[in-house]
């Protein structure tokens, strides 16, 4: 007899619905008449990847709520079990310039807004030239090439190159805080160090994992907490760095840690090896 596993069966679902996603984009570029939650206009591919997650894994056995970025309200399942939080397309304004996008889930074991250390798995879909998955659950992540429904294993057990390649920066420059600034500048002297910045979170945090390096969306002079959101952005990503052996920060401490207030709050992101967020930590302090 099979025993069943409500956190296999989401990741299952994610990693089969991403090939339609990925062709569903066609057609789908063009702005929704809605604003998300967060304020942000919405494109017809984010509503429409939106329901789709939310028809099918909120129908999963073990699944007691589902939430994802574009939708205020979070949805509440008949069963009682794991909390899937999505970001259906980070990265969306990519869309216009067909540039990289993903999706991204954080699978949770407390009703939602929880905070990450109540992650039981996290990940992202990318959808690159190929379109790749990266996984990770108990401390371990792993990579996957997704073709037409299948899902088949490219790495196991990823982490952190130890020597940091590259780097990415969101927000403006001018909206930089001085202390982020000098870090960046840093970075920056290091001839070892290369920008890569494509605008989708999910694309840059991939080549800091592929690369090692440093990913952020800091904290701007005008909003404290910077862009990106605690429960579907911030806590997916850190716990899938943390688990690939390198470090997630809000500037001070891992953002596993944050107190979870809100379904849509935003936090500060840094995420990267474990020597250049110690060193953004001393630089913020
Ligand atoms: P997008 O608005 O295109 O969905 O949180 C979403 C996000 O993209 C991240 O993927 C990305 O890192 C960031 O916003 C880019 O923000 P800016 O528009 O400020 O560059």
């Amino acid at each position: 007899m099979t025993v069943s596993d409500p956190v296999e069966d989401i990741v299952a679902t994610i990693s089969r619905s991403a090939t339609e996603i990925r062709q569903g984009l066609v057609g789908r570029r063009g702005k929704a008449d809605e604003e998300n939650p967060s304020g942000e206009t919405q494109a017809e591919a984010d509503v429409w990847a939106d329901d789709l997650l939310a028809e099918r894994l909120s129908s999963i056995d073990g699944v007691s709520q589902y939430a994802s970025e574009e939708r205020a309200e979070i949805i509440d399942c008949d069963d009682d079990g794991l909390s899937v939080a999505v970001d259906p397309l980070d990265g969306s304004s990519n869309l216009k310039s067909n540039n990289t996008m993903g999706t991204v889930f954080g699978i949770y074991d407390e009703p939602l807004p929880a905070p990450g250390t109540a992650l039981v798995a996290a990940g992202y879909v990318l959808y690159g030239p190929i379109t790749t998955m990266v996984y990770a659950r108990d401390g371990t992540v792993t990579k996957y090439e997704l073709t037409g429904g299948e899902r088949t294993v490219v790495e196991h057990d990823v982490t952190l190159p130890d020597d940091p390649i590259t780097y990415g920066f969101g927000g403006r420059v001018p909206d930089w805080p001085a202390d982020f600034e000098a870090y960046v500048r840093e970075v920056e002297a290091n001839p070892q160090h290369k920008l890569r910045y494509g605008g989708a979170m999910i694309g840059d945090v991939n080549q800091v994992l592929t690369y090692g390096g440093i990913f952020a969306y800091p904290a701007l002079e005008d909003s404290p907490n910077g862009k990106l959101r605690l429960q579907f952005e911030g806590n997916p990503i850190g716990y899938v760095i943390e688990a690939a052996g390198g470090r997630s920060s809000n500037g001070e401490y891992s953002i596993l840690e944050v107190e979870a207030t809100d379904l849509h709050q935003r936090v500060p992101v840094h995420v990267g090896n474990t020597s250049l967020i110690d060193r953004l930590e001393a630089a913020l302090a």
